[in-house]
């Protein structure tokens, strides 16, 4: 009886606020599996974290990287807030663990750190999947009272962007030598990236990198922010105290912008749009169980509808009757 009322989302999340990372680690699996209360709960108390996203190919230096921004972030975080959120999220994996495991041993500095929270994430059964999951454990994170959430993403593609959309600042790491990737990803690049970090500067190539990054900046339309391209080395912390400090620029021409606010709200446009997909394909799925929906198929095999028709009947019956999608609409 206890136990369940500890575990109940609200007492959970007042633990959480009060310092308690067990009760955090606990709410952001239920957000992992989807669990509509404790999102609703972080929703309308939303706190006030910004958000910073790293992506970058596979060993480009990300959790290196995002080892020495939590040092920044105690150090210097933002409005005098000094705790920090790192969430991993490995799109390509279906579950929490091995993949991430390096990860969690790379930024293992800090695991008696209790002002610092890390967490890799899998995003498995949440309705909407990836664009969704990663927006609602931020705003958890940001619920509780943590001041700056890190997100780390492995580089694929399209996954790359939808995590990119639900941070503030999107730092794209890239490594010396990486002209020929560069020119290929352009696009992708450019819709993403609020900054460049140039990683392994210890290594050779760091200039013509530098220089194809320019050029491509030079080339494309860029708006009234131009992404600065700062050049790291992770394994030793060079270069990191510029990062932080282009962050905080990003951070403040937002700020000055408003564009925060419309950012955000072109952010949660998004996620809404996602999940209105989501609920619905959930509705088609359940429907094509139902005795009516094989009655439209049998009238489509008869010939006496055509697929278009029917789906407008099912989907209006979807969306009028509450219940389900009705063949008779
Ligand atoms: N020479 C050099 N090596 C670095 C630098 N930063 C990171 N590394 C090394 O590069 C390797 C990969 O670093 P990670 O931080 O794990 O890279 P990652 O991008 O997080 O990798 P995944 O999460 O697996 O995609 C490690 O062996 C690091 O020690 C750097 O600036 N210079
Ligand atoms: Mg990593």
């Amino acid at each position: 009886m206890s136990t369940r009322r500890n575990s109940d989302p609200s007492t959970l999340i007042e633990s959480a606020r009060a310092g308690n990372r067990a009760a955090l680690a606990r709410l952001l699996t239920l957000v992992e599996n989807g669990s509509r209360e404790v999102s609703a709960l972080a929703f309308k108390a939303p706190g006030h974290a910004y958000t910073v996203g790293i992506t970058g190919a596979p060993g480009a230096g990300k959790s290196t990287l995002t080892d020495r921004l939590i040092v920044m972030a105690r150090e210097k975080g933002f409005d005098g807030g000094d705790q920090v959120a790192v969430l991993a999220i490995d799109p390509s994996s279906p579950f929490s663990g091995g993949a991430i495991l390096g990860d969690r041993v790379r930024m293992q500095n800090h695991a008696l750190d209790e002002k610092v929270f890390i967490r890799s994430m899998a995003t498995r059964g949440h309705l909407g999947g990836l664009a969704v999951a990663v927006p609602d454990a931020v705003r958890l994170l940001s619920a509780v009272g943590l001041p700056i959430v890190l997100v780390e993403t492995v580089g694929v593609g399209q996954q790359e962007v939808e995590v990119a959309a639900a941070t503030d600042t999107t730092i794209v790491v890239v490594n010396p030598g990486w002209g020929d990737a560069i020119q290929a990803n352009k696009a992708g690049l450019l819709e993403i990236a609020d900054l460049f970090v140039i990683n392994k500067s210890d290594r050779p190539g760091a200039r013509e990198t530098k220089r194809d990054l320019e050029l491509m900046l030079d080339l494309s339309a860029v708006g009234e922010w131009r992404p600065p391209i700062v050049e790291t080395v992770a394994s030793t912390g060079e270069g990191v105290e510029a990062l932080w400090a282009a962050i905080g620029d990003h951070r403040s021409h937002l700020g000055a912008q408003g564009t925060l606010e419309s950012l955000r709200r072109a952010r949660l446009e998004r996620e809404f749009h996602q999940i209105l997909l989501a609920r619905v394909e959930e509705r088609i799925d359940r429907a094509v169980t139902l005795d009516r929906f094989a009655a439209v198929i049998a009238t489509m095999m008869a010939g006496d509808l055509d697929p278009y028709e029917a789906a407008d009947r099912l989907l209006a019956g979807m969306f009028t009757d509450g219940a389900g999608p009705s063949a008779d609409a």
